[in-house]
């Protein structure tokens, strides 16, 4: 059998164009381990042109219609742009409504679109370390517009969207009373909110709620280089998403225009060196401790052991 192309050569293919090698270099960056770390390595260390979008908001609020309505959008200016959706609880379609008025499949046969899936469950390694090393390799490959969607539940998922450029919050209408950006604690995280679904009468609603409660939030809030707007969308009329494609390119020449680039990029350097390191100490701490585990939980299930004095015990078995 011949030897695995090392993770090295296939950035090199994905740097000259190669889908195949993206792929197959993605999901190493998926599963981890020392091999494709310096790989991941070199392609951190070069990316940094394509301009990364977080999109986020509950189940169902309508983020992947949204993106392949951006999809199109940023293609018809000439830009490429690729896509991860972590964890969808709706296959990466679009929805049922846009199956046949957009088309996903044609958008997927487009070289200038590349759309992956990244399961959560199941992930060896870190979710949000993967994710943003993924978007390196993406990053590398040339794509202009980097979109990552993820449900606005869960940790990882909201530490995912808030370590991108220019992070987009969708609401939809009629998921409950309450603005649902709030209920998830992600109203603050928002540089762009996108009320979706506004070919539905109920929306009127949702961007009043939106732009009241924004409008108390900046009574008290420092003025900022970045005013976040509420844009009502729809992706089944495409109301809204030329508008929020603008807004995205707005706030990246914002970001680049002001002090809020550089800061955004030290906190997002930060997290990354942090999360890595979170990352290999589980990675190192899961493979040191099988062999004495049962044995330990044996005695601290008898009380013979306590748990910290157990605990103790294992992390002195792991060498970091
Ligand atoms: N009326 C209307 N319905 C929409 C629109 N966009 C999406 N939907 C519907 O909303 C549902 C969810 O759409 P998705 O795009 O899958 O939503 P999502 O937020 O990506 O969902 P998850 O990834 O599963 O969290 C589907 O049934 C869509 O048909 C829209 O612009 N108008
Ligand atoms: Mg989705």
């Amino acid at each position: 059998m011949p030897a695995p192309v090392a993770s090295l050569d296939l950035l090199e293919r994905v740097r000259a164009g190669d889908r195949f090698a993206l792929g197959r270099l993605i999901t190493r960056a998926e599963v981890g381990g020392a091999e494709v770390r310096s790989a991941l390595a070199q392609a951190y260390r070069t990316a940094g042109s394509a301009h990364v979008v977080g999109i986020t908001g509950v189940p169902g609020s309508g983020k992947s219609s949204l993106i392949s309505r951006l999809a199109q959008e940023v293609r018809r200016d000439g830009r490429t742009v690729a896509i991860i959706a972590i964890d969808p609880s709706s296959p990466f379609s679009g929805g049922a409504i846009l199956g046949d008025r957009i088309r996903m499949g044609e958008l997927g046969l487009d070289a200038g679109v590349f759309i992956r899936s990244m399961a959560t469950r199941g992930a060896s390694g870190g979710l949000a370390g993967a994710t943003l090393a993924v978007a390196d390799v993406m990053d590398s490959a040339g794509f202009d517009l980097i979109v990552i969607e993820t449900v606005g539940v869960g940790q990882d998922e909201v530490e995912i969207v808030r370590a991108s450029h220019t992070t987009v919050v969708v609401s939809a209408p009629g998921l409950g009373d309450d603005v649902q950006a709030i209920k998830a604690g992600i109203l603050e995280i928002a540089d762009i909110h996108a009320v979706s679904k506004c070919d539905r009468p109920d929306a009127a609603r949702t961007l009043a709620d939106l732009n009241a409660m924004l409008a108390l939030g900046s009574a008290v809030g420092a003025p900022s280089a970045w005013r976040v707007p509420v844009l009502a969308t729809s992706a089944q009329s495409g109301e809204g998403v030329r508008e929020m494609l603008s807004a995205i390119d707005a706030h990246r020449t914002a970001l680049r225009a002001s002090e809020l680039g550089p800061e955004r990029a030290r906190r997002v350097a930060e997290y990354r060196a942090l999360k890595t390191a979170e990352d290999l100490l589980r990675a190192q701490f899961t493979s040191a401790r099988n062999a004495n585990l049962a044995g330990l939980v044996e005695r601290v299930t008898r009380r013979e052991l306590d748990p910290f004095t157990a605990a103790e015990t294992l992390l002195s078995n792991a060498t970091f």
